[in-house]
């Protein structure tokens, strides 16, 4: 174990230096570890977890060097209500997210800290959030008590030694530090400082709570960092679609969490377009930061390395790029598993039958499904069969589309497109979607989720949309934007659109418009493919179908532009105006 920083005091990592004496002061670990990121650390980390229960080995034959970790059964996914953004001023954070005064934080969240580690080790975990020699990207040292996050993250980021030379270089860094505490529920808490560019988080080892450079860093600090450097940190997937020509056009995409980001990222063509040559490539499922280039379009990166993906759901035909990623070398989290000790989860589908559940109890389907719904697996991009080689080059992809959408049963057509970029952040800003079981709370209810960012914004929403909007300058050359819905249901309550796939007829579109060559018709809501303007060849739609994905409905509209005008009120007089006057627009022309 290497307990002493591998530079000397004095160093551009004097900082990083004291503030992990500072904090090894507060929590008094028995040791402190330093993560170098190697294959022999992450080996003897492995053995550790395994000896004492916090990893299950699984299956070695079909799945090696694949893990299960079953964790606190009150500990399993984002808790949004305990989550704070803590900036000086209260207003500052915005109505979408809970607020405390920074001292009264820090005095808080450092109580709980005080001697918490005293009979574990502290874990220092400098990462990168994308290509290590990306000027897009940005770095981050994370301090925590849990082996299984130090596995996690060097899945997730770019971990270690080349991250902490970095950090040396730069001189700067997000600090993120977190403990498991005692896993109780009422002692949880995930704080973000983001002038101060530092997170503090306890008494979770789950998900998006204790991986602090997923959506602590790279999201809502990050969107802050964004807001004052002139990017965009965003919940978005990146995906490249190669046509039959070669040409490869990037759209990034954002759905609210377990909406099927993952599966859209790693998009199979439909038969027939595979055969005309048509491919998909991933370069991120789940975050994007983009930032305008010399040309004036956005360039993207992905931050992460790998995906924490929902298990529940994927399978050989919804997603068979994901499960060929997870063959092997994956952390899977709350998944049941089948009496030969393979992952299983509802959605599977593969023949199989789960014997434990996600608790490590027998499977009794009157008791409990036998994964968690929010259960994942954590896996490196590179065993992504469609995994982009772009994906690792430091300028980034230039993207063509932006595309919003949410789990919307009724109402939203299937696409549409904003008529300009203002069109394009009221769309973002008016999103709405049926809540899933990514983050603790009701399922199914509708809540706007602007970009689908509410968990995940760092500062007032109202801020948020004018840095959006402040994008729009004479050189730009910006995607165009548009607005999807795969989730529309039929009277009998059955999704209308096959999805997955098929959902490149849809991308296809989009591209045609960006290179002038689609039709559309013109609405109030924006412009609708009409229904000669897909290729729908093979697939098989009702007229209720066609109807529903391609028509709009007035009056719904009227009643939807009502509740988006009073929903963009809440955030008062900081919201610009150019927003309002959109949705007035919009209203107006509805009648
Ligand atoms: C995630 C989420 O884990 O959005 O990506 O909840
Ligand atoms: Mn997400």
């Amino acid at each position: 174990m290497n307990a002493e920083v591998p530079s000397a005091a004095g160093s551009r990592l004097a900082a990083l230096n004291r503030w992990v004496a500072d904090v090894a002061a507060l929590t008094k670990p028995d040791a402190i570890h330093w993560c170098d990121g190697s294959d022999a650390e992450n080996a003897a980390l492995i053995a550790k977890m395994q000896a004492d229960g916090t990893l299950l080995p699984l299956n070695p034959e079909t799945h090696p060097n694949s893990w299960l970790h079953r964790s606190h059964p009150d500990d399993v996914a984002r808790v949004e209500h305990l989550t704070f953004v803590c900036t000086p001023e209260r207003e500052d954070a915005g109505p979408n997210n809970h607020w405390m005064p920074p001292a009264e934080a820090h005095a808080k969240m450092d109580a709980l800290f005080d001697g918490c580690m005293r009979g574990r080790t502290m874990y220092v975990i400098p990462y990168c959030m994308g290509p290590i020699d990306s000027p897009l990207s940005r770095c981050g040292v994370e301090i925590t008590d849990s082996p299984y996050v130090v596995a996690n993250m060097r899945l997730m980021t770019r971990m270690g030694a080349p991250a902490l030379a970095r950090i040396e270089r730069e001189g700067s860094f997000v600090k993120g530090l977190h403990s498991t505490g005692e896993l109780d529920p009422e002692r949880r808490f995930i704080v973000h400082f983001p002038e101060e560019l530092t997170i503090k988080s306890y008494g979770s080892g789950y998900g998006g709570n204790a991986l602090l450079g997923k959506k602590c860093h790279a999201l809502r600090i990050a969107s802050h960092q964004a807001r004052k450097e002139g990017w965009l940190a965003e919940h978005m997937l990146i995906l490249g679609i190669e046509n039959p020509q070669g040409d490869t056009h990037y759209i990034a995409a954002a759905f609210p969490s377990a909406c099927g980001k993952t599966n859209l990222a790693m998009l199979i063509p439909p038969e027939g377009y595979r055969r005309d040559g048509w491919k998909v490539w991933t370069v991120g499922d789940d975050i994007c930061w983009m930032r305008p280039g010399a040309d004036g379009r956005l360039y993207a990166i992905n931050p992460e390395a790998g995906f924490f993906g929902v298990a529940p759901g994927t399978s050989a035909k919804s997603n068979p790029n994901a499960l060929a990623s997870i063959q092997s070398n994956t952390i899977f989290t709350n998944v049941g598993v089948t009496a030969d000790n393979q992952p299983w989860w509802e959605g599977i589908d593969n023949g199989q039958v789960p014997v434990t559940d996600w608790r490590g109890e027998p499977f009794d389907p009157a008791k409990r499904p036998a994964a968690h719904p929010n259960s994942r697996f954590t896996v490196s991009a590179k065993q992504c069969p469609s995994y982009s080689p772009m994906a690792e080059d430091p300028h980034g992809v230039p993207i063509s589309a932006i595309v919003f959408g949410g789990r919307r049963a009724s109402l939203v057509p299937l696409v549409f497109e904003a008529r300009d970029w203002t069109h394009g952040v009221l769309v973002g800003a008016a999103m709405g979607s049926e809540t899933t079981a990514a983050a603790t709370g009701a399922v199914g209810v509708m809540r706007r989720d602007p970009m689908a960012m509410k968990p995940f914004c760092g500062y007032n929403f109202a801020d948020y949309f004018a840095h959006w909007l402040s994008f729009d300058t004479p050189g730009a050359k910006l995607p165009k934007v548009f607005h999807v819905n795969w989730f529309r249901k039929g009277d009998d309550g059955k999704f209308l659109w096959p999805g997955f796939g098929d959902n490149l007829r849809v991308l296809e579109w989009m591209i045609g418009r960006v290179e002038g060559k689609a039709d559309a018709v013109e609405t109030p809501i924006g412009l609708l493919p009409g229904e000669a303007g897909l290729n729908l060849e093979g697939v098989a739609l009702s007229d209720e179908a066609r109807d529903k994905l391609f028509g709009l409905d007035r009056a719904g509209w009227q009643a939807e532009f009502a509740s988006i005008g009073e929903y963009l009120a809440e955030y008062g007089p900081r919201l610009p105006r150019a927003l309002l006057d959109e949705q007035e627009r919009i209203a107006k022309a509805l009648g």
